[in-house]
């Protein structure tokens, strides 16, 4: 049998240490935003909010699964399922406690670096995010994170000190987890302020505030990318996006135009810059329509243009639809991006528009887009776990998912995309990054803890496990083909 899968594809899983860790507090771990996230969502920027810890309040992350002090067992147990890559993040407060310091923290540069090692001891690549919403709370109460240009410069040194220390240890890196995530503070409808490490007013212009942000972290990747060829010549810089095709509701010209133009601001302006080098003209005419002017400094934007990504990374967990006149059809029902209802298709029980040929239609628009590799970093299903009478967990619903997803990366394969690997989300169950539940599960590894925080943390293996293998040990060859 033939698969479409290159022979050195990187198969594997993606977490998050804000979600995976816990050890909040040790080792001289500096407080993050995330570490203010309560279970179940919580707006940071609501009146009155200030970054204190409350002694009656359950915070899933501080202890989350316990990876830090489990990592060898949870990386063994990849290893058995085969894994050719681990995507996990660095949280930057473990190295550099309130962002500011001018001395990083050893006891996290080594905690880190035993990773790798772990990683590598089983022929797995480390992927690593440097920033996963984990910015240390200090950088935001005292300098407005990513509103402020010096923010670049703390961050610089955070990367030139993990790229020194882990040059021969990790060879793949990705600088901002889903980038474009940002624009929901738009809105005001996402639940933290995360993503630029802001605290927005009322009646500030929180277009203007946003964006300025935003063009700061272009000019730290841009940063990276130098940092990163000049210290790990052979290393590589990917951009990541979280990226939900939106599909027009009809043929209606509007509906195309209302969908085409959503598709470029939610997510692909995010690429356009850091894989082409420059801000594609929508945007110049975006923000002259916003009457706003952003603060771009010109070597910053010729830093921006010499110096961009190697890969083009993406989430996908679905797409949405979307229409010119959403007051006519029913509302999805998706947490963070939700659109209006497909009829077509079926959703998870958070409200996920299951659409494995989105996945497929995502690859050659995007490799026809920017001509670069592409990796799969984040893909998977969310869903409640049951433990059968017998012990097992049979969690065929995420097989199906997966499965069906599998064979279009497959297919896109065959189509000539030029994609490295492909991470599922959360390989092993962790806090949920949209509510703070551990009750959404994502795992081939069930994790016995529930929403408030009880349970051994024992490793159960699901049915799930097994397939995966099955996957990996015939690099794909077991998944249907197109005729
Ligand atoms: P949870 C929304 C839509 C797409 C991706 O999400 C998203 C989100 C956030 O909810 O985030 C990514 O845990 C993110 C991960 C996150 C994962 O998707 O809410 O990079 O940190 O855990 C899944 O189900």
């Amino acid at each position: 049998m033939s698969t479409p899968f290159p022979k050195d594809f990187l198969w594997g899983g993606a977490i998050a240490a804000n979600q995976a860790e816990g050890a909040y507090n040790e080792d001289g771990k500096g407080l993050a935003v995330t570490d203010f996230m309560e279970h179940g969502t919580v707006d940071t920027r609501k009146a009155g909010f200030t970054f204190t810890l409350k002694d009656d309040v359950y915070y899933p992350r501080h202890t989350a699964i316990d990876f830090y002090h489990r990592y060898k067992e949870d990386i063994a147990l990849f290893a058995q399922m085969g894994f050719r890559v681990l995507r996990l993040s660095i949280a930057w407060s473990r190295i550099f406690r309130n962002g500011d310091d001018t001395q990083p923290n050893e006891k996290g540069l080594a905690f880190y670096e035993n990773v790798f090692k772990e990683c590598r001891k089983h022929g797995i690549q480390p992927l690593v995010t440097i920033s996963h919403f984990e910015m240390p709370v200090n950088l935001v109460t005292k300098y407005n994170g990513w509103g402020n240009y010096e923010t670049i410069g703390f961050f610089e040194r955070y990367v030139q000190t993990i790229f020194t220390r882990y040059k021969d240890l990790v060879k793949y890196w990705i600088v901002f987890n889903e980038i474009n995530a940002g624009v929901n503070d738009l809105k005001g409808n996402w639940p933290i302020c995360c993503h630029t490490g802001m605290v927005l007013s009322e009646g500030c212009n929180r277009f203007q505030s946003i964006y300025q942000a935003i063009h700061h972290q272009f000019v730290a990747v841009a940063h990276t990318v130098k940092l990163c060829h000049d210290v790990i010549p052979d290393g590589k810089v990917g951009a990541m996006i979280a990226h939900i095709p939106m599909y027009p509701r009809t043929c209606d010209p509007d509906d195309i135009f209302y969908a085409f133009r959503s598709e470029r601001n939610r997510g692909l302006l995010f690429l356009d810059v850091q894989a082409n080098g420059e801000y594609p003209y929508y945007f110049e005419a975006y923000l002259s329509h916003q009457n706003v002017e952003l603060d771009r400094r010109p070597e910053d934007l010729a830093k921006i243009k010499q110096n961009t990504v190697d890969f083009v990374a993406f989430s996908y967990y679905m797409s949405m639809a979307g229409s010119a006149h959403p007051e006519k059809y029913p509302k999805g029902e998706g947490n963070i991006f939700s659109g209006i209802k497909n009829p077509y298709l079926t959703a998870s029980d958070w409200g996920w528009e299951i659409d494995p040929v989105g996945l497929r239609y995502s690859l050659n628009f995007l490799y026809d887009r920017y001509k670069k590799p592409l990796f799969i970093v984040e893909n998977g299903f969310g869903a409640h776990d049951t433990i059968d009478a017998d012990g097992a967990i049979r969690d065929d619903y995420r097989i199906d998912y997966l499965q069906k997803h599998l064979t279009e990366v497959g297919k896109a394969l065959a189509d000539g995309v030029d994609l490295m690997g492909y991470c599922t989300w959360g390989p092993i169950d962790i806090v949920s990054a949209g509510s703070g539940e551990m009750k959404k599960r994502y795992g081939f590894i069930y994790v016995d803890k529930d929403n408030d925080g009880n349970g051994t943390l024992e490793r159960k293996i699901k049915q799930s496990f097994h397939w995966y293998r099955r996957i990996i040990a015939t690099n794909g060859e077991c998944l249907e083909q197109e005729e």
